[in-house]
């Protein structure tokens, strides 16, 4: 079982709860009522089609992508954002975050597969792996098929996140078993501050959305930070939005990034049916060192206890092509 330290008690400071900050989040575009309800449906379940999930936000305005709810399973509000569980009719189980769906037991594999392998097969032997966000255990899950690897911490700022991962999708938080985690709860900002440099071999940064308590993880200033705590030829991959919704996004975080990191700066993607637009990226970067070539895996992957559902070598390397008005804006950062 992993080691856990829990923030407030361990040796960096807790991330201000939500109520404290100001900002037009998701949560009231989606006007996701999380109070004690006697009955009454959250207002997201029925403002587009009754007894249907539908996904609203400031980040994809005019579109609401919806999924038939067969029963809610879990709602409550944590120092941070609102968290509810619901059985879907066609996607197994649901975790939704401020009215935003991170994961279905159905495509959750798209997701946590790339978003793991798309760094660590691109690193000969990593041994020392971070993870920033990922409560729900899905990138641990993934980083523990590593024999290489010798040490797994995450960072996840909301427990409640990490104990109904546990309860409702225990294949996914099944991550939480390496013996090699050890579980941070806390701001991941203030711990990658405290982290010695040239600590990690590989960043993984498993975030929410820009908007909420992920917010400080697409800012220049993490990126520095996260440059710092990786070694000479260390790689992070991050979240990075949608080519067709988040061009703006992915533009600033390309062009923080070619300032910071001077090994290689990519981007690569793949498809999410669940999410917005139905893809997501990620931004692959290493620091300078042994050089990286991010599209070319040089690991192999154990799949003799769980196998892939996504990921194999091929899709590795086809997930940086991108289409010509993505590739136009990405190259043009990159001048
Ligand atoms: N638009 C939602 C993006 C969510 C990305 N993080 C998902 C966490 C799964 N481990």
């Amino acid at each position: 079982m992993a080691d856990e330290s829990v923030a407030g008690s361990a040796d960096f400071p807790v991330k201000r709860p939500r109520e404290e900050e100001e900002n037009g989040s998701a949560a009231a575009a989606s006007a996701v009522s999380m109070e004690p309800d006697g009955g009454k449906e959250p207002d997201s379940v029925s403002a587009v089609i009754p007894g249907w999930f539908s996904e609203i936000s400031s980040m994809w305005p005019g579109e609401a992508h919806s999924l038939k709810i067969e029963k809610i399973l879990f709602q409550g509000k944590s120092d941070y954002q609102n968290v509810m569980v619901f059985q879907s009719a066609t996607y197994g189980k649901v975790l939704v975050l401020d009215g935003v769906i991170q994961l279905t037991e159905r495509d959750e594999c798209a997701y946590q597969e790339m978003i793991t392998h798309l760094p660590l097969c691109s690193i000969p032997n990593p041994k020392k792996v971070l993870v920033i966000g990922g409560g729900d255990g899905g990138v641990l899950r993934e980083v523990a098929r590593y024999s290489s690897v010798e040490k797994i911490d995450i960072c996840e700022i909301d427990k409640m996140v990490i104990d109904v991962s546990k309860q409702f999708f225990p294949e996914v938080a099944i991550g939480y078993e390496d013996p090699r985690v050890t579980l941070h709860v806390g701001d991941g900002v203030a711990f990658l501050k405290a982290v010695p440099a040239g600590t990690y071999d590989a960043v993984i940064v498993d975030s929410s959305d820009p908007i909420g308590p992920a917010k400080e993880l697409f800012e220049k200033p993490f990126f520095q930070t996260v440059a710092n705590a990786l070694r000479p030829g260390g790689v992070v991959c991050t979240q990075a939005e949608s080519i067709w919704l988040h061009m703006h996004i992915i533009e600033d975080i390309v062009a923080n990034c070619r300032e910071i990191f001077k090994g290689s700066v990519n981007y690569a993607w793949t498809t999410v049916p669940t999410y917005p637009s139905g893809v997501i990226g990620f931004m692959l970067c290493s620091t300078e060192g042994t050089a990286v070539d991010f599209k070319h895996p040089v690991n192999s992957i154990d799949e003799s206890k769980r196998p892939l559902r996504f990921y194999n070598s091929e899709i590795h390397t086809a997930a940086f092509c991108l289409p010509s008005f993505a590739k136009k804006v990405i190259d043009a950062k990159a001048k």
